[in-house]
């Protein structure tokens, strides 16, 4: 049968529309492993993505068949996920850091078609794929061509799979959160309205390619007819390289988890200075502790920063404007209203939504951007994807994020912590959030961390800080200013300052990790080495 064609929704249709108009205008502007910068042209892209769809069908894969590309974001990864969007392939992205074992762990879950890795990648020998090929400005070339299939399909509809994201949890089990072409089209024709990025932008993207903060840099960018510009993951490994890299590439917008500013601010803020062009900041995954976005404001005057709060299973639900300054005092930042394509709702702990402003619920998101599932787990899909509380008879069912907020007086958000972070303390339900961010409100503390350690047969909580410098926080009078602002059950029992947070490969603070390490005193001044050197 002939190669399906897409349909009105698809990614690829809505990421190559700057084609049409303006092919000449730059989509990518990468450095190659020398550092020179080299731009390809949304025409050249479009070049490239038809080869790559060529090669594909040539292999006779049916719409549905997964692909999984394990490649950073480059000009020839973009135009292999652009070429599997117009065959109706869902791409699985996978870092190049990925240990054989995660991958293996996903290539048995979603039993892919294809692996395509990037051409600089060696192949992964005991990795068991059907078939495999590598990619790059050159073409695909096929190492192993996988089983013909039966096509049984002509058209790529807006409700097939446009990829799979497998959260990086680092507890339990991956999930992988199946997103269709309808759901990233309908939040890309969002952002657009909202006007995250225009043509005249060159936004930088930070992220792993399989963290799905950079699939929306990829969206975002080219969708609004920008040029998008990967940062190489060794242009991040110091505050010098990365900035002189931003400011060369005369970057616009950066996105990137709040952990990406941490060293430059801590080592070198004065680099900052440097980035002329750049009009705006937008972060994500996580809370941005308050004194170090001070800090980031008060290097980068005049630029927007925009908190996106959001989940992989509806890509972002808010952007919010940072406010310029920040009210001193402030204890949580705001996640303000849901984007232009999305609704969310606080429900309470009795299953009621919540409608007086200083009252906390968890946040339910509705919106035609929703994730399909989660790929073979109906049983954990039906634990979040529930019927409406505001209203069940519909039929149709909302995102219940995990996430807790503050409903404030105009209807906005406060972030507040996720509600698997509430833990309960000789029958107290505490907020390791509050927590965190009062020890953020102690002189020099620019960051902390709270988990809640074994101990003896109990639990107990432990908190981790990082401070603007060098040197050890004062524990006794940081445990005095703890028991002045909180009930003694929610007051630390000890204080470890680190020079760094520990992260996950995403950016994230590794929960897990620093509970594991602030578990064994030993590994706890392993870390502290480790990470002051
Ligand atoms: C947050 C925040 C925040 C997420 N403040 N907690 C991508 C692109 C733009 C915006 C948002 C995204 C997200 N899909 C990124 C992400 O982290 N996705 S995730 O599925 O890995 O984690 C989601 C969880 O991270 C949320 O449920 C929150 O708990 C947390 N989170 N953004 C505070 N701005």
């Amino acid at each position: 049968m002939e190669r399906p064609r897409p349909s009105v929704d698809n990614l690829y249709g809505l990421l190559m529309e700057p084609v049409a108009v303006a092919p000449d205008r730059p989509a990518v502007v990468e450095a190659d492993d020398k550092g020179v910068l080299h731009e390809t042209s949304y025409r050249r892209l479009d070049l490239l993505t038809q080869e790559y769809a060529a090669a594909l069908d040539g292999l006779g894969l049916d719409v549905g068949d997964r692909v999984i590309v394990e490649a950073d974001t480059s000009a020839a990864s973009v135009a292999m996920l652009l070429a599997c969007s117009m065959l109706g392939l869902p791409f699985v992205t996978v870092s190049p850091q990925t240990p054989d074992t995660r991958l293996q762990t996903i290539v048995s879950a979603v039993e892919p078609a294809l692996h395509a890795r990037a051409d600089s990648l060696a192949p992964r020998e005991r990795v068991e794929v059907e078939g495999s090929a590598h990619f790059g400005p050159d073409g695909l070339v096929v190492e192993r061509a996988p089983a013909r299939r039966v096509r049984r399909r002509r058209n790529v509809l807006a409700t097939d799979t446009a990829y799979i994201v497998f959260t990086s949890g680092s507890t339990g089990r991956p999930k992988g959160v199946v997103m269709s072409h309808r759901s990233i089209v309908t939040f890309l024709r969002a952002m657009r309205t909202d006007e995250l990025a225009g043509p005249g932008d060159r936004v930088a993207g930070t992220s792993p390619l399989q963290f799905d903060f950079a699939l929306f840099g990829i969206g975002v960018a080219l969708s609004s007819g920008a040029t998008l510009v990967p940062v190489r993951r060794e242009d991040l490994s110091s505050p010098r390289r990365m900035i002189g890299f931003l400011r060369d590439a005369e970057v616009t917008q950066v996105h990137g988890v709040p952990s990406l500013w941490r060293p430059v601010l801590r080592h070198d803020p004065d680099l900052l200075k440097e980035l002329e062009p750049l009009r705006s900041v937008v972060f994500a995954g996580e809370e941005f502790p308050i004194p170090e976005l001070r800090r980031l404001q008060e290097m980068l005057p005049g630029v927007r920063v925009v908190n996106g709060y959001g989940a992989t299973e509806s890509m972002a639900a808010s952007f919010t404007d940072v406010p310029d300054p920040l009210p001193a005092g402030l204890e949580r930042l705001s996640i303000g209203y849901a984007h232009a394509g999305a609704e969310m709702t606080l429900v309470d702990g009795r299953g009621a939504i919540v409608t007086e402003p200083g009252q906390t619920g968890e946040i339910y998101l509705r919106s035609p951007a929703l994730f399909t599932g989660y790929w073979n787990d109906p049983e954990a899909t039906a634990a979040v994807l529930v019927p409406d509380p505001a209203d069940p008879r519909h039929g149709q069912k909302v995102f219940k994020t995990g996430d807790l907020a503050r409903l404030g007086a105009q209807g906005d958000l406060s972030f507040v912590g996720r509600s698997d972070y509430q833990v309960q303390i000789h029958g107290n339900r505490v907020e390791l959030g509050e927590i965190e961010s009062t020890l953020t409100r102690l002189p020099r503390v620019t960051a902390a961390a709270v988990t809640l350690v074994p101990r003896s047969g109990d639990h107990v909580l432990t908190a981790a800080v990082v401070l603007d410098g060098p040197g050890d926080i004062d524990t006794r009078a940081a445990l005095a200013f703890c028991a002045q602002q909180l009930p003694a059950y929610m007051v630390p029992r000890s204080i470890h300052t680190l020079a760094e947070l520990p992260l996950t490969v995403n950016g994230k603070v590794d929960r897990a990790l620093l509970t594991e390490k602030l578990a064994s005193p030993r590994r706890t001044s392993d870390l502290r080495h480790a990470t002051n050197a």
